[in-house]
């Protein structure tokens, strides 16, 4: 696999809906694409990082500056056997995840384009459909938010994940526990308590969670190894796990039951199957995250699901969720029974607009050898 050129591109692109967290409303995403070009083919990845540094230090303007100076011209006059040489390739680069998992990502595309086969069969994974969960905002009331949660259930999402912050937690959760007995519901709370505020978080387990997503700061593995003795309800990382590595550490801690494989935090593909096999081998079940992406982002997220521990429905939901128009045809769609199918032609096996993608874009930059 040979690469002839890379190109960067800037875009922002308005949101169906806005989306609040505990570290605020995003109602426009700012994202880089990256567009790997080899031997008569492309391959696309996105980059999950936002214009703020929030939710993670990486930013569009951190990643679009690595990867000009650092990551690309590794990249570029190589030529590689297979895109599970490409982290090597940029280990002595430190951090920047996000950044490296564009490039990496773009170029499995790449090969699975130049290989005639799906993502999902390169990356190693078997099924046809996947499972789908969806992930509700912060909302202005409760009776917002109650409304928002029966929309989804009725489009057939298999289960809701209602993002918590202090002051907004026991009383929108016991509200939707009684409206809906049975739904299986989880909560994200992007790292917003301290292990001072554990009774809070100890209250939510006569709800029947599924999951409490990271609820501590990322850096404390060690607190939340603590707070999973106190709690009932399995805590899922996600912000914490940032390799393989970070996972087997959190096991060995007591620190979580569950995880969140986001190849875009994580450095892209190679990284996540290293993640979901430790997970694996430790009886640790896993599904995919979501970060407001675009259809490419989410076509790559839909493939890597197909992996065997991606056992719980992830936050991968339909585009127009998201982006109306997305920036692929077909857009992604989920069905009543809340699954979406894997797309089956060559690499990410959508097609990607050319002219949705230039409409969006601010700034565009090509790498030439
Ligand atoms: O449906 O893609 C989606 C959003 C899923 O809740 C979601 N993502 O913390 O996981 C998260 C959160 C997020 C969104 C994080 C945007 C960062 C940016």
């Amino acid at each position: 696999m040979y690469t002839d050129f890379i190109e960067l591109r800037r875009l922002r692109l308005p949101l169906v809906r806005s989306f609040e967290t505990s570290f605020g409303t995003t109602t426009e995403r700012e994202l880089l694409l990256v567009r790997v070009r080899g031997e008569g083919e492309e391959g696309w990845g996105e980059c999950v990082a936002d214009e703020t540094p929030y939710y993670s230090a990486e930013t569009t303007t951190t990643a679009w500056y690595v990867l000009r100076d650092y990551l690309v011209p590794r990249l570029l006059r190589r030529r590689l056997g297979h895109p599970r040489e490409v982290m090597a390739l940029l280990s002595d680069v430190r951090g920047h995840r996000m950044a490296k998992a564009a490039v990496e990502m773009a170029l499995w595309d790449l090969y699975a384009r130049q290989e005639g086969r799906p993502l999902s069969h390169v990356l190693g994974g078997t099924r046809t459909r996947i499972a789908c969960g969806v992930s509700v905002g912060i909302q202005p009331d409760i009776g917002a938010l109650v409304d928002r949660v029966a929309e989804e259930c009725a489009a057939g999402y298999q289960r809701v994940k209602i993002k918590i912050k202090p002051g907004w937690d026991v009383e929108p959760v016991a509200t939707l526990r009684a409206r809906f007995p049975d739904l299986p519901l989880m909560v994200d709370a992007n790292a917003a308590y301290e292990l001072a505020m554990a009774d809070l978080l100890v209250a939510l387990d006569e709800f029947g969670l599924t999951m409490i997503e990271q609820p501590l700061d990322e850096e404390d593995l060690g607190e939340h190894a603590v707070l999973q003795r106190r709690l009932r309800t399995p805590i899922c990382l996600d912000e914490s796990i940032v390799s393989a590595r970070r996972a087997a550490e959190a096991f060995t801690l007591g620190a979580c039951r569950v995880v969140n494989v986001k190849p875009g935090r994580l450095g892209g593909h190679a990284e996540s199957r290293a993640v979901h096999d430790v997970c694996a081998g430790a009886g640790v079940p896993v599904w995919h995250g979501g970060m407001l992406e675009t259809g490419i982002g989410r076509a790559h997220n839909v493939h890597l699901s197909t992996l065997a521990n991606f056992t719980l429905p992830g936050d991968v939901a339909a585009s127009t969720r998201y982006f109306v128009p997305d920036l692929v045809e077909p857009p992604f769609v989920v069905s009543p029974a809340g699954e979406m199918d894997v797309p089956q032609g060559p690499g990410l096996g959508v097609t990607i607009v050319p002219e949705r993608v230039e409409r969006a874009t601010l700034d565009c930059l090509t790498l030439n050898p």
